[in-house]
């Protein structure tokens, strides 16, 4: 575990700006340190960020946690900012690079410091960056919350819904098990079940309980500090089975239990657009991730084969990355997560703009997401009009422990506590009683040896 700070005392933030040279410009209201000074809210009095702690720990997976502290005695805010094996990458982002920049703001300009810390850093964009941006953007909206007194939804314009639909997994490495694992979900409450199995012969599947390590377990302590496995795909009895796996649950399951299945960007456009063909008769509620990141002009070639519905976005790292997806209505479903987006900050803009096209939201809501993302998830779901569907997982009691608070589930949906900010903290002395442990996400290959999309 390393917790490492930034206090006020080792740097002058107004020094590094031109403040004299646009207070000269006139603007109203004046500017400081290159930063509009606030009036006061409410008759609060002025508020500065004083410290920026950066707490990367182990409890179950690792986790990297932003603190920010405020001038206000004991007022400050927790953001989650980790990124599954990447994870030190991101913590020296926001301690070399970003939390210097932050000491003396004004927490309360979020937007402000969204702006200047993603383009400000001219070296825009990608995964470490926006994920440490999200961080802090994270904290940013807990520390409003609780100068406010309102949990995050609140300020995000209030409820619109008692509760956010939630999805579990089911794997196996047969129908059977992956029937008796959907079974479970429902009884458990859940009315949406997303449905992985095993293909037969392979090393492997992603999102099965086949072998020792998968999506699930991959970045978990029991796997760390090992290398990255490799697991074997090949697209034809992929493409063979899956459909197959969904005429049994709907023969054993009925209709009304609704059904997902994320593809992990493995297709090219053909097998993504014969794959969500073939599923049609299953009605899933969407069929997920079918194509690299890289390659959404062929969303084109899948909608012109398919009514299935199409979820994407996980590995998106900016609203730009949705917007030809969300415009052209190639998907049903934008499931970017909030903190690889860039924040609350970005995600409600994303969420807008999904609105006007008739998007809704499918936030991605991992394991490797720390619990203060999951409840900014729900703070949106919850506020926001297009709110589809929600991925959740059920945290260990060590992670609890470490990072207490975030959403409450039943009766197949989620929601958040009225505590004010995100309802989620950590616990500092007991985060480094668990050390960060290297960890990677499998890798894939084809059976040729060749590189395959995990
Ligand atoms: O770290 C990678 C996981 O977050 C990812 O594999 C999970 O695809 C995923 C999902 O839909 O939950
Ligand atoms: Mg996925």
């Amino acid at each position: 575990m390393a917790t490492r700070s930034h206090d006020s005392g080792r740097r002058n933030f107004f020094k590094l700006t031109g403040a004299a040279a646009l207070g000269a410009l006139g603007a109203s209201p004046p500017l400081r340190g290159g930063q509009a000074v606030a009036k006061s809210s409410r008759g609060l009095p002025p508020l500065k960020i004083t410290d920026v702690r950066v707490i990367v720990t182990s409890p179950g997976r690792n986790y990297v946690l932003v603190k920010i502290l405020t001038s206000e005695p004991g007022l400050y805010g927790v953001g989650d900012a980790t990124l599954n094996g990447r994870e030190l990458a991101v913590a020296t982002a926001l301690e070399k690079h970003i939390a210097p920049l932050l000491i003396g703001r004004d927490p309360d300009q979020i937007e402000d410091t969204w702006q200047y810390l993603y383009r400000g850093s001219y070296w825009r964009g990608g995964p470490v960056q926006v994920t440490a941006v999200a961080g802090v953007d994270l904290a940013l909206w807990d520390i409003k919350g609780k100068r406010a007194g309102m949990p995050l939804y609140q300020l995000l314009g209030g409820r619109t819904r008692v509760g956010a639909l939630a999805y579990t997994h089911a794997s196996g490495r047969d129908f059977v098990e992956v029937e008796d694992a959907v079974r479970r979900g429902m009884e458990r409450g859940f009315k949406c079940v997303r449905a992985q199995v095993a293909i037969p012969g392979l090393e492997g599947t992603y999102g099965t309980s086949a072998r020792r390590k998968s999506e699930e377990t991959a970045g978990r302590v029991d796997q760390q500090g090992e290398l990255p496995e490799t697991e074997i795909f090949e697209p034809s009895p992929y493409l063979r089975i899956v459909p197959k796996l969904f005429e049994h649950l709907r023969a054993k399951l009925g209709d009304e239990v609704e059904l997902l299945h994320d593809t992990h960007e493995k297709l090219a456009p053909i097998q993504a657009a014969r794959l969500a063909r073939e599923l049609e008769p299953y009605h899933l509620f969407f069929l997920e991730d079918l194509l690299r990141p890289e390659h959404k002009e062929s969303f084109r070639l899948i909608r012109q084969h398919s009514t299935t519905p199409l979820a994407m976005g996980e590995l998106f790292n900016s609203i730009w990355d949705c917007v030809p997806l969300i415009t052209e209505q190639l998907i049903d479903y934008i499931r970017c997560g909030v903190s690889h987006i860039g924040g609350v900050t970005a995600a409600r803009k994303v969420a807008a703009l999904a609105e006007a096209f008739q998007v809704k939201t499918a936030w991605h809501g991992a394991a490797d997401l720390g619990p203060p993302v999951h409840a900014a998830h729900v703070a949106l779901d919850i506020s926001i009009p297009n709110f589809g569907v929600q991925e959740m997982v059920f945290f260990p009691e060590v992670t609890r422990e470490v990072i207490p608070g975030g959403p409450t589930f039943k009766d197949g949906t989620m929601d958040v506590s009225d505590a004010a900010g995100l309802g989620t903290d950590v616990n500092e002395e007991l985060a480094k009683k668990y050390p960060y442990r290297r960890s990677y996400l499998p890798t894939a290959r084809r059976q040729d040896g060749a590189v395959q999309d995990w």
